[in-house]
């Protein structure tokens, strides 16, 4: 077949102001993209999809494919209506190549009234054409399929027409340039959890998810939308109902969708999205769910005389214990706040949204008498335990105070009063215990030994866990107080850091510690103040020379280097104890000779599940969990 083209010569004055626009982008990609290191890398996936769901939205497209590609590149199908190819009205270009290499295509076409401005998604794809090494765009439209290639953001040459078509769709395929980014190497797990919610949060749409590197496909569609979600969220709980309860309203002109259901956990796990954008610092649209939620209960109980005359009310907590929700909402100007835009600023949503609770939320429970009795009764008893809670908690201080300085025996304190410089290295067992002791740093490196296993709390209040000895040496030693009551300043220690064995015990402890610093002080995590140490698994030694070994890889590197196996003494540490101090200090606690790994949150909902299957009540779904993912249990950086 003949090869048409249809774009102009490249190289025009309006080119140039195109490559000036594009080496911004490769300038600052941060300012574009938020990051260069592996959480901007998938925002590039992220921004292609989203112009994908755009089509969704616009009624125009029901499959959307997802391959990464075994050469590093990503490829993105859709069936909506195709990028136009006509000339573009203002730049006299083709509009294709306008949205390949200037504008927000969304910016100028209303494809989607519910825009992305001042979040990080929307920025354009041509935001991700600039950041790639190639972009390979073909677009099914009008009878024919067009082809163009660009390297950089620069198209290499006109577009061509490469075949007929008698379908309409667009195909993106780009390949990250490893020369403006950290990181290129595409997470399996991260772009399928995205897809999986976008299929969640559009129910109309078929997602595929192909990983050409592990050969493996999955298909996402979810017909029931928000409330499957909030049933895949509780997938290992017992849910105190179902279907969960589902909400949908419009205030103004924004969209409101509420689906929720209770289990009977004491954990609450609510996930907001604005404009399909996960919001995990929450916002004026989570506040307004809370308000409503809280007000409408305490009106019912009253009205059915759950309480008393003037007996306090139901608090947050109280209406909150159990909870899984998914509150979607749609605005036309959203305004993201915040270090890293993951909070909604506008004031007019909180009103909204707790009008829309208010109103259909009473009158769901007036037609749901059953259901609305097992939640107001759930919220009740939250409500005894809170003030059992409290009392121990008073206890607890009293005690505390009695007992001289309030820091719990075992603790062995550092000498520095300043937080900022001060390290809280928590240890499992008495043994090793005394050699962090002897090998810690007195100035800035506090000790405090664990015996035995600590309670697990996904499984207790906070009434039975004030209780447990362990979790009050804990909560002492950190100071900032535990649940509804943290107050940061009056943290202790800046890093507090888990140093436990390498085997099965270990991992136990560590998780069940970061249940607690998940549930119940989460703000230890968000601000990067909690850390697993690494302990060597193997000395190598061959002579008067050694070498420490954190992994099997390590150890045959070593071996390597030590000139092959012959004369080698390899000696494998099972646990902490079997270290000397001058070893442990040198290996794990020296700051500069050591490896700390960082404990972070990316996907609260994710992070919630794998608490709930870690710790909860369900065996079967653990043993199946830890059989999957060995791996993560026993390096649990979630
Ligand atoms: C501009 C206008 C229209 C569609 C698109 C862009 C579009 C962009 C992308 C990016 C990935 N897939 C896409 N599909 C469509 C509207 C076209 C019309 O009105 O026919």
């Amino acid at each position: 077949m003949a090869q048409e083209t249809v774009s102009a010569p490249a190289y025009d004055a309006s080119s140039i102001q195109v490559l000036e626009g594009l080496s911004a982008v490769r300038r600052r990609p941060g300012m574009y993209i938020g990051s260069t290191d592996a959480r901007g890398l998938h925002q590039l996936v992220y921004e292609v999809v989203d112009n994908s769901i755009d089509e969704v939205l616009a009624g125009a497209c029901t499959r959307i494919d997802v391959t990464l590609n075994a050469d590093g590149s990503c490829t993105v199908t859709d069936n909506g209506r195709g990028i136009p190819v006509e000339e573009h009205p203002k730049y006299h270009r083709p509009t294709l190549e306008i949205v390949m290499t200037v504008l927000h295509a969304g910016s100028k076409f209303d494809r989607n009234a519910y825009k992305v401005s001042g979040g990080l998604h929307g920025v354009g794809v041509h935001v991700v054409n600039a950041l790639s090494e190639w972009f390979e765009v073909r677009v099914r439209r009008d009878g024919h399929e067009y082809f163009q290639r660009y390297e950089r953001g620069a198209p290499v040459a006109p577009i061509e027409v490469v075949g007929p078509a008698d379908t309409t769709g667009t195909e993106a395929r780009f390949k990250p340039d490893a020369t403006v980014l950290e990181t290129t190497s595409f997470d399996h797990e991260t772009v399928e959890r995205r897809l999986k919610e976008l299929s969640f949060l559009n129910p109309g749409v078929t997602i595929g998810f192909r990983d050409e590197r592990n050969d493996s496909f999955v298909e996402f569609h979810h017909a029931g939308g928000i409330s499957e979600f909030v049933e895949d969220l509780n997938t290992s709980t017992n849910p105190l109902f179902r279907p969960p309860i589902y909400l949908h309203a419009k205030r103004d002109s924004s969209d409101i969708e509420l689906a929720m259901e209770y289990n009977d956990g004491y954990n609450e796990t609510t996930l907001a999205f604005v404009n399909n954008i996960h919001t995990p610092d929450g916002g004026t649209h989570v506040v307004g769910f809370r308000a409503g939620l809280t007000r409408t209960l305490n009106d019912y109980a009253r009205k059915r005389g759950f309480i008393k005359g003037d007996k306090e009310g139901l608090t947050g907590e109280d209406v909150r214990e159990g909870l899984a929700a998914v509150l979607s909402v749609k605005l036309l100007e959203p305004q993201f706040e915040g270090q890293t835009k993951a909070r909604l600023g506008n004031s007019e949503v909180k009103g909204q949204v707790e009008s829309v609770v208010n109103d259909k939320l009473a009158e769901f429970l007036e037609e749901h008498p059953a259901v609305a009795q097992s939640l107001v009764a759930k919220a009740a008893q939250a409500a005894q335990a809170r003030e059992a809670a409290r009392k121990a908690r008073e206890l607890t201080r009293r005690k505390g105070l009695l007992e001289g300085g309030g820091l719990p025996g075992k603790l062995a304190d550092c000498h520095s009063r300043d937080p900022a410089q001060c390290e809280l290295f928590i240890v499992e067992g008495d043994s090793a215990g005394g050699t962090a002791k002897q090998g810690r740093d007195r100035e800035f490196q506090a000790v405090l030994p664990l015996r035995g296993k600590i309670l697990n709390v996904e499984k207790a209040r906070l009434d039975k866990m004030l209780q447990n000895e362990h979790i009050r040496s804990l909560i002492t030693a950190i100071g900032i107080g535990i649940g509804d009551e943290i107050d940061m300043s009056r943290l202790r220690y800046h890093k507090i850091i888990m140093m436990t064995d390498a085997d099965v015990d270990g991992s136990h402890i560590r998780t069940l510690l970061l249940t607690l610093f998940y549930r119940k002080m989460p703000q230890l995590i968000a601000d990067g103040h909690v850390f697993i140490a690494q302990a060597p698994l193997y000395r190598i030694q061959k002579g008067a020379r050694f070498k420490w070994a954190y992994s099997d890889e390590e150890r045959d590197r070593a071996i390597e280097e030590f000139g092959g196996a012959k004369g080698v003494v390899i000696q494998r540490y099972k646990g902490l104890g079997e270290m000397n101090a001058e070893q442990l200090a040198e290996t794990t606690m020296r700051p500069g000779a050591r490896t700390l790994l960082r404990v972070t949150v990316e996907d609260a909902g994710h992070a919630n599940m794998l608490f709930q299957i870690l710790m909860g009540e369900e065996v079967e779904p653990r043993r199946e969990y830890i059989q999957e993912h060995a791996v993560e249990v026993t390096n649990l950086d979630i």
